[in-house]
């Protein structure tokens, strides 16, 4: 197995979970509008952007609506009530293990990289205080595709000068995986193996975990990549 500089992050569902915050301001939204949606549904807008779970919304609510600035008016109504969760957040939200994993890989000089199709991603790390960790932020500011496409990690992986065959991605949602073997990188999935299969290792969360173990279950997993 290629010799790993770089770690590269999901946000949501992986340092943090903001989901239940989404989801708050979400059907918040769709009540309004007159419909409600269900917390399964919501598994569904997991890693996706804004724009298009905004999209999906509307779709689970019977509702028709292509007019631009009707969708940006409902996205920004939503994004306002979601700001206002987030601003409440406290460190306490890191996900269980995150920290230690994170001052270990700092200790051993891995590069830390947020690769995230949030647009609120430098607020969340700032509530969290975690940003200090970061040797780069990339987030749905500063990309023009979502995943499934590569471009966050490449972007991430070309800021810190890393190639993606040196670089593990740790994702929870399908289509960040989906993202990350089609940039070329080591993918770790975060959450549950039947959904994340088509990872190279799945791990539950990163409670005990050290970064020997997920280099140890990598190579096992996937030999020398060429
Ligand atoms: P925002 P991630 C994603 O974060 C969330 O999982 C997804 O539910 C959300 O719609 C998306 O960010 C955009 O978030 O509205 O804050 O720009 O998992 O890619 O870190
Ligand atoms: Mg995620």
């Amino acid at each position: 197995m290629n010799k790993i500089e770089t770690c590269i992050f999901d946000l949501d569902g992986v340092i943090c979970d903001t989901a239940k915050y989404h989801f708050r301001a979400w059907r918040r939204l769709a009540n309004e509008l007159g419909f409600d949606f269900t917390e399964e549904e919501n598994e569904q807008l997991k890693g996706v952007s804004r724009i298009e779970s905004l999209k999906l919304i509307l779709h689970w609510g019977g509702m028709t609506e292509n007019d631009e600035e009707v969708l940006a008016a409902y996205a920004e109504k939503k994004n306002n009530w979601y700001l206002e969760y987030i601003d409440r957040m406290t460190p306490d939200e890191r996900l269980v293990g995150v920290t230690a994993f994170l001052d270990e890989l700092k200790a051993k000089g891995i590069k830390i990289v947020l690769g995230s199709a949030s647009k609120n991603s430098k607020v969340i790390l700032e509530r969290i205080q975690l940003t200090h960790y970061f040797d780069a932020i990339i987030d749905g500011n500063s990309t023009s595709k979502s995943k499934p496409d590569p471009e966050v990690f490449l972007l991430g992986a070309a800021e810190v000068g890393s190639r993606p065959k040196n670089c593990i991605v740790f994702e929870d949602a399908e289509k960040g995986i989906e993202a990350a073997l089609k940039g070329g990188f080591y993918a770790v999935g975060v959450g549950q193996p039947d959904v994340l299969d088509e990872a190279h290792i799945v791990i539950p969360s990163f409670e005990y975990l050290e970064f020997e173990d997920v280099l140890d279950a990598l190579s096992s997993s996937v030999g020398s990549m060429a």
